[in-house]
């Protein structure tokens, strides 16, 4: 049998969840780039406007957005019944399974119940609910992938960081479990872990504390969203008979989770 060397996302309907900013915004630029269409979702909607604006701009078949809390059942479900009237009966081809992000940098024994409810509700169970209901709209044997945003931080461990540890460790069971579960159907399943990328990350890890998050890259030279975005793209667009199942993305500047080299330091 001879294979395509590329899987075309030209026309295809992409869905990224936490959509407003850092990589699922560079991601929507991305996919706008190749001519897809796209569903966006997240809870920052004039965001998401103008995310979508820039998308048509770009060149996206369709760029429309939606209200989204992955943290709450009822909101996924009200999305993905959106999600499918504007699919009209068309298959979706990706699904990119972004939202999340950390919650505080306290020890455990300093840690808020409301920290460790967030962390899990958006990284695990987010990642759970989205998926059980955009799979039925995933077209079977017909390249579409399944891509989750794991992390550094889930496969190895900081002080501090423990929740989001465990969560991001649990998005790679779950990538790792529906391999098993949709083996046969030729839905390709894959996670990209990213190392430290400046997006509004560590501003939302620190409440707003523009300072320390600052200081997270200070002196290095860190990834940005364009770089993930790149890298979901390269993932989706390889040839069906293809599953990039894992890939660790780090900085030049970063060894591991917390060996980085730091300029002027
Ligand atoms: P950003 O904070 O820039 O983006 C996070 C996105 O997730 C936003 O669009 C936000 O939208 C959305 N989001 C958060 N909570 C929810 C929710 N309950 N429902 C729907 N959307 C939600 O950070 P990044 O782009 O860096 O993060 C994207 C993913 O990458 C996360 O899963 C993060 O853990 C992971 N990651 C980040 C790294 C980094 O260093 N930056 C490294 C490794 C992984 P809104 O607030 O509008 O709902
Ligand atoms: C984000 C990367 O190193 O801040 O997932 O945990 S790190």
């Amino acid at each position: 049998m001879k294979n395509p060397r590329r899987f075309t996302l030209k026309n295809k309907w992409v869905l990224i969840t936490g959509a407003s900013s850092g990589f699922g915004a560079a991601a929507a630029r991305a996919f706008a780039a190749e001519g897809a269409k796209m569903l966006l979702g997240a809870r920052r909607i004039d965001r998401l406007e103008k995310v979508a604006v820039d998308a048509k701009k770009i060149g996206a078949a369709a760029a429309h957005f939606y209200e989204l809390d992955v943290s709450k059942t009822a909101s996924v479900e009200n999305f993905i019944r959106w999600a499918k009237a504007k699919l009209k009966f068309q298959p979706l081809h990706v699904l990119v399974n972004n939202a999340g992000g950390a919650h505080g940098l306290d020890s455990v024994a300093d840690g808020k119940d409301v920290d460790w409810e967030t962390t899990f509700q958006t990284n695990v169970l987010g990642l759970l609910r989205v998926t059980r209901a955009a799979l039925p709209f995933l077209p079977r044997n017909a390249g579409a992938s399944i891509i989750n945003i794991g992390s550094i931080a889930g496969r190895t461990t900081y002080a501090g960081a423990a929740a989001y540890c465990a969560a991001k460790s649990g998005e790679l069971a779950i990538t790792r479990a529906l391999r098993h579960e949709l083996l046969g159907t030729g839905i390709r399943v894959g996670t990209i872990n990213p190392g430290l990328a400046e997006t509004e990350f560590s501003v939302v890890r620190f409440k707003g504390d523009q300072k320390k998050a600052d200081d997270v890259y200070a002196g290095m030279n860190p990834l940005t969203a364009e770089d993930i975005a790149e890298t979901i793209i390269w993932v989706a667009s390889r040839p069906p008979h293809v599953n990039i199942d894992e890939i660790l993305i780090k900085p030049t500047d970063q060894a591991e989770i917390g060996k980085v080299f730091r300029r002027n330091k």
